[in-house]
């Protein structure tokens, strides 16, 4: 397979590098590809250097596969250019993910849907992916009626800015501010940016998303989306009201038997998910399960996940997986 990252030098793109070799894809010839600025410079794959191509050379290159992680704007101008010579392209950003011509995948969820003709294929939001890995079976068995959601996010969700406004916050040094207020020892109640509906962009990718992966517009989303100083990966406080009654050790087993969720779950031993844990892992680890004892056939539960792997770089190299395995690139 010839396969470009577009996006290599950034913080998503780097992870991308990263899983792509512990997974053995099958690369023949790997294009990295970043901004103007960064052509020529040098990534690291699989311990060997490779040259940081322009978009155009990529393009020209005509790969198999593209995954972008370079932001909308990037995905908008050039995953059509891909897809023109014959590219499939697995795309990071919010550009195609509620285009209703594009498919939205998670593949543990809803990867058969796939076919040759999709050419542009999108990736959800980190946030998004983590929450509905542990709704879909839940979906399946009981029928959801609505999620409540709150988000304490990493701060790699915003990249390498970020982690530097941080990093200089300790040091007590004065550097580019990526949020509009300190983020060491605070916590902002805002990711993205705001809509004229008061919410952000986050908290509407967190309904709107849910509801096109699970494919079902009935179920009533609402969520909070925070930044905390943590760099390891999302957390997510979900409240579940499901369609009928259930049984606690049902919901836990359900989970259990779900591929890439893992459950921790245990008050004795202190046992729940943590994102200085989660963080470098591959699976969404889910644990506080327990009854809401304030409304019927509802459940709480606390699911954490690494953002720049199972919510960015490893649900899409699972895609690209998918693909090659059927034969559709
Ligand atoms: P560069 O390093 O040259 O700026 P992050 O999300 O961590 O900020 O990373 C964004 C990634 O997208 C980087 O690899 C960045 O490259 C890349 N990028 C940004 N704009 C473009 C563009 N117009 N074309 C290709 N890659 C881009
Ligand atoms: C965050 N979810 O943590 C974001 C990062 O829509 O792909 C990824 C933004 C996106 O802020």
């Amino acid at each position: 397979m010839k396969v470009a990252v577009v996006g290599a030098t950034g913080m998503v793109g780097q992870v991308m590098l990263k899983v792509l070799a512990e997974r053995d894809f099958q690369i023949t010839e790997l294009i990295p590809v970043a901004s103007e600025r960064s052509v020529g410079k040098k990534v690291t794959y699989k311990d060997k250097e490779y040259t940081i191509h322009s978009m155009e050379d990529a393009i020209a290159a005509k790969p198999q596969i593209a995954i972008f992680s370079a932001g909308g704007n990037t995905s908008k101008e050039f995953a059509p250019q891909f897809a023109e010579v014959g590219t499939t392209v697995i795309d990071n950003s919010s550009a195609w993910r509620m285009d209703p011509t594009k498919k939205l995948v998670v593949p543990e969820i809803n990867a058969t849907s796939l076919t040759k003709e999709d050419k542009i294929i999108a990736n959800p939001n980190c946030s998004t992916i983590q929450m509905v890995l542990a709704m879909s079976p839940l979906h399946r068995e009981y029928g959801i009626k609505r999620l409540v959601i709150s988000t304490y996010q990493s701060i790699t969700g915003t990249g390498v800015k970020a982690v530097e406004q941080l990093e200089n916050e300790y040091a007590g040094k004065k550097g580019e501010m990526a949020y509009p207020y300190p983020i060491h020892r605070n916590a902002i109640p805002a990711c993205d940016v705001f809509e004229e509906n008061g919410y952000t962009k986050e908290e509407l990718k967190l309904v709107n998303e849910t509801q096109k992966i699970l494919d079902d517009r009935s179920i009533a989303v609402t969520a909070t989306a925070v930044r905390i100083p943590v760099v390891g990966g999302h957390s997510e406080s979900v409240n579940v009201e499901l369609g009928k009654a259930y049984e606690e050790k049902d919901i836990r087993k359900l989970l259990n038997e779900t591929s890439g969720v893992t459950v921790q779950d245990n008050p004795d031993t202190n046992t729940y998910p943590m994102p200085i844990y989660a963080e470098g892992k591959n699976d969404v680890f889910v644990g506080r399960i327990r009854r809401d004892y304030s409304q019927e056939n509802t459940v709480n539960m606390w699911i954490v996940s690494d953002n720049l792997r199972k919510g960015a770089a490893t649900n899409a190299v699972q895609i690209g997986e998918y693909l090659v395995a059927n034969g559709l690139v």
